[in-house]
């Protein structure tokens, strides 16, 4: 079923230019089946994961030393075998799990007294950061103009209690990195590590500035949600969506897979460490430290971990966010969710040697 099929329409201007992604040439993928059965090893063979794409592993240029100096120095790294989730966890995907298990995320639970030791009573409520247009031109240096707490805002209600509910075929989104670990684990998955997301996100081009190449639109062509318009106010939708979307809207990269750029920013389970060298201005995400007080009103106790997110969101624009890229990176804190970073899952190959 095409992306173009679904009923929350696309808008006039129309997605008919792309083809759905089960009709797309998907020339990077491997054969999993021949891979992971080789006689005498039976015992060790798993059947294919569904909507996950078998990658062969390897070694390439990691980072970049041409955008922000986070990315930087590149490094040569090498993964091995991996399955990796072929789109973006949605939320239909999503709601099969909390189906199962009951789980609330951390967006939908109430804050702790001890984790917010200074925060009026009326704030400790569940609430996520929700990003809100600004009604026209602000200054691109302070996020807290344009992500607002939000009460009982969770992925089932992305822009909060008045907004849509989740469409099943977007990602989901006001994930915290514990919600991503509880529902891999669940799925007998794991979260990426930021290298292997890398990895997959390059889709075999080596060393491009994007996951499809060097051209930001090849032939003036959108190939991933990304901010059209004037951050943060004035947003071209030319696909009919405000924010996230459909996934598999785009093309596919090089491995078969959808949403690795844009859309949503994905968690991956590495922890942020600013190793390589400072990071360059605030992205379109709340602050790396949340107690500073930006984005999030309430003061916290203690300055939580953060993990690396990548492949930008559908926020991320050209004049002030160029992370769209397969080499960008960003901290995320483990007890935040807002409402442009969701996940994709891994699975170990379980190769026979
Ligand atoms: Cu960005």
């Amino acid at each position: 079923m095409g992306a173009v099929s679904k009923e929350h329409a696309i808008g006039a201007a129309g997605a008919s230019a792309w083809e759905p992604p089960s009709k797309r040439a998907e020339p990077g993928l491997e054969s999993p089946r021949a891979s992971l059965r080789p006689g005498g090893s039976a015992g060790l063979a798993m059947p294919e994961p569904e909507g996950m794409v078998f990658l062969a592993g390897g070694s390439f240029r990691m980072g970049s030393d041409r955008h922000y100096p986070e990315e930087a120095p590149t490094s040569q790294v090498t993964v091995e075998r991996f399955w990796i989730d072929r789109t973006p966890v949605t939320n239909a995907q999503f709601e099969a799990f909390v189906t199962a298990t009951g789980y609330l995320t951390l967006a939908e639970r109430t804050p702790s007294r001890e984790a917010y030791p200074d925060a009026p009573p009326e704030l400790l409520r569940p609430a996520s950061l929700v990003f809100t247009p600004t009604a026209g031109p602000v200054s691109l240096r302070d996020p807290s103009a344009w992500w607002r707490l939000t009460f009982d805002a969770s992925w089932r209600r992305p822009a909060g209690p008045e907004g849509p509910a989740a469409a099943p075929d977007h990602p989901a989104v006001h994930i915290a990195f514990e919600d991503a670990a509880a529902y891999a684990a669940w799925a007998g998955k794991a979260l990426p590590s930021e290298a292997q997301w890398e990895f997959a996100a390059r889709g075999g081009l080596e060393a491009a500035d994007y996951a499809w190449g060097d051209a930001l639109e090849p032939d003036g062509r959108p190939m991933a949600n990304i901010w059209l318009g004037e951050f943060p106010w004035r947003r071209e939708a030319p696909q009919g969506y405000a924010g996230t979307t459909p996934v598999g809207l785009y093309p596919a990269n090089g491995y078969g897979l959808l949403d690795m750029i844009g859309n949503v920013w994905e968690l991956t389970a590495d922890l942020y460490q600013p190793h390589r060298r400072p990071a360059g201005p605030a992205c379109c995400a709340p602050a790396a430290n949340p107690a500073e007080g930006r984005g999030d009103p309430r003061a916290r106790a203690t300055v939580p971990p953060s993990r690396v997110v990548k492949g930008g969101s559908h926020l991320c624009a050209r004049a002030y966010c160029q992370r769209y890229r397969p080499a960008a990176r960003q901290p995320q804190a483990d007890d935040t969710s807002t409402s442009h970073v969701g996940f994709r899952c891994i699975r170990h190959s379980g190769s026979p040697r």
